[in-house]
């Protein structure tokens, strides 16, 4: 296995309900590096950027919108298999239908308020970590 980075966010429901450290302790507790974090308000123009992927779903307006609804903090994970392991971690997309112990089932209370992103794919994870971070920001 090799060790990676992957891209994550905690959405505004996270930092609304002051959740950053809980969903934190779930991320590192699971043997993922926190090696770049910042707190940031996203704008209009960045989170269709970041979900351009999804503009023509019929989510995506709520979409937008709940995203730039408050702060989010926008993270670069490090670890062994990275970006498939912060997806086991966060669970699935719908908290309902989420694991045991998951970011998405222990704090989610909707598939659009759904408290985190992690990235997709290796390939994925270094786009969306480039639109949000430079490399002397990232400290491994
Ligand atoms: P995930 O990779 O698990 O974050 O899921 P997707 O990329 O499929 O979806 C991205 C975001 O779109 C979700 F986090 C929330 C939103 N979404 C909805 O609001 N409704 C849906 O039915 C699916 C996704």
């Amino acid at each position: 296995m090799a060790t990676e980075r992957t891209f994550s966010i905690l959405k505004p429901d996270a930092t609304k309900r002051n959740l950053t450290g809980a969903v934190n302790a779930v991320i590192e507790k699971a043997g993922l590096r926190i090696v770049g974090q910042r707190r940031i308000q996203m704008s209009q123009a960045q989170a269709e950027t970041f979900y351009a992927i999804h503009k023509e779903r019929p989510f995506f307006g709520e979409l937008v919108t709940f995203m730039t609804s408050g702060p989010v903090v926008v993270q670069v994970l490090e670890g062994e298999n990275a970006v498939a392991k912060y997806r086991e971690v966060m669970g699935a997309t719908n908290p309902a239908q989420a694991a045991e112990g998951t970011i998405r089932k222990t704090f989610s209370e909707s598939v659009g308020e759904n408290t985190v992103h992690g990235s997709d794919s290796v390939e994925n994870a270094k786009i969306e970590i480039a639109q949000f971070f430079q490399d002397g920001d990232i400290v491994g």
